[in-house]
């Protein structure tokens, strides 16, 4: 089957903010109370989108949801009109209200898990939405990705969206951060592997269940899908979601050393089943320098041409150790023979580098055919996009800023303007 991936990033929403909501992601936690530029942020995530599209690859993407999310405070007993329950939020669950101003689906890598056809037993692709459990800003999300993932991937008879799994505590979801597909090109059949975490009682939340894989895997019917345990001191190092520390493409897995409980084990069972599987091991740097550079949060692109590209946040090309080992892996006999640098420090100071904004897809011509074109992007609307957000975005917010009611009417202002710019292109 032909299939390519197409990329599906989140436009960053007019509430990007800095509230340190997310314990054990050591970005999220040192930029806390910070001032955020929510501009600044979607303009560079659209810029990274018109950079990897300029490798040949489709993109699309997931617009926000309406944030804050005075919907979902309801169903805490707030009440009145939109402003009347922000207001009484802010005063009586001020964290709370933090949560329902986050930004957070801009990280589209937690949307869902994707299955890709040849995998699936049904021979759809299956998208699983995630539940995020873990964190109360994030799982607030579930509901409105499942919404969008619905309206996107619409077509039943090629796409099953499923629902968040329930249960959240026993079954933390976070989708395909931690999901990676080593096939021996796109096309070809994979292998899914699932990197969980386990009950471990370290100073970080183990997001990532191994019942919540195991779940996803049988919703889509994976055949013999591998799981694998992130190593104990990778999430000590910070590594919430395994694409802090690995990142694979094709039959190709790029990790650090340190990120895997058992990484010979993962390495014999992709070996046995992935033709040219190739394990690039990186450990000329530790885990620490792995986590504040996010060289593994790369996308890896394969090119028209066969070749892979590695796009890489600047704060990666920053590390002189870290770069080294960037121009070892070029120079080595493996597809990734270029790589391409962008600036994302406005998501990357919340935990979110290249690969966390984006939600992979592998799409035969007939499927990518019957997505919700209105999301798929070219030149003009990034520029149509970019025009928005300019006019529309807030220039800064300060975490007091989110209980200001002028603050909620302009995100409200924005996003009106953005589903009727999105409305248009139908
Ligand atoms: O879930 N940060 C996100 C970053 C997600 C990155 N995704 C991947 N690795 N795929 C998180 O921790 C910070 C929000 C705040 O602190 O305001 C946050 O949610």
């Amino acid at each position: 089957m032909s299939l390519r991936e197409v990329n599906f990033d989140g436009l960053v929403g007019p509430t990007h903010n800095y509230c340190g909501l997310s314990p054990g992601n050591l970005a999220s936690a040192t930029n806390a109370d910070a001032v955020s530029c929510p501009r600044a942020a979607a303009l560079q995530g659209l810029e990274k989108m018109r950079a990897v599209m300029g490798l040949g690859a489709p993109q699309g993407f997931l617009p926000p949801p309406l944030r804050p999310a005075a919907g979902a405070l309801r169903a805490y007993g707030f009440d009145g009109s939109d402003d009347v329950v922000l207001a009484a939020a802010a005063g009586e669950d001020p964290a709370l209200l933090r949560a329902a101003c986050s930004a957070s689906s801009m990280w589209t890598a937690n949307a869902a898990t994707v299955i890709a056809a040849p995998d699936a037993a049904d021979g759809r692709t299956h998208l699983v939405c995630a539940n995020l459990a873990s964190m109360l800003h994030r799982a607030l999300e579930a509901a409105d990705t499942f919404a969008t993932l619905r309206r996107v991937f619409a077509d039943e008879a090629l796409f099953a969206v499923h629902a968040p799994l329930p249960h959240g505590v026993h079954f933390g979801d976070e989708g395909a951060a931690n999901h990676m597909r080593l096939a021996q090109s796109h096309g070809a059949p994979g292998v899914n592997v699932f990197v969980h975490g386990a009950r471990r009682d370290g100073r970080f939340p183990e997001r990532q269940s191994l019942r919540a894989s195991q779940a996803v895997a049988r919703l889509a019917g994976v055949d013999r899908p591998v799981f694998a345990l992130q190593a104990a001191q990778a999430v000590e190092a910070g590594a919430f979601h395994n694409d802090v520390v690995a990142v694979a493409n094709e039959r190709v897995l790029v990790a650090h050393e340190g990120a895997f409980d058992d990484p010979d084990a993962l390495v014999d069972a992709l070996t046995a089943r992935v033709t040219g599987f190739q394990y690039l091991e990186v450990g000329g740097f530790d885990l620490a320098a792995a986590v504040s550079s996010y060289l593994f949060n790369s996308q890896i692109i394969t090119r028209p041409d066969g070749g892979m590209t590695l796009v890489a946040p600047a704060e990666a090309r920053a590390d002189a150790r870290v770069w080294a080992e960037v121009e070892r892996l070029l120079a080595a006999d493996n597809p990734i023979d270029q790589a391409l640098v962008v600036d994302l420090r406005e998501s990357m100071r919340n935990g979110g580098g290249p690969a966390c904004l984006r939600l992979r897809v592998p799409l035969s011509p007939a499927a990518l055919a019957r997505v919700d074109a209105r999301f798929l992007l070219g030149e003009a609307r990034i520029d149509a996009l970019a025009r928005l957000v300019e006019r529309a975005w807030p220039e800064a917010i300060a975490p007091a800023d989110l209980a200001d009611a002028a603050l909620w009417a302009q995100a409200r202002a924005a996003h009106a303007e953005l589903e009727r710019l999105i409305a248009g292109w139908s």
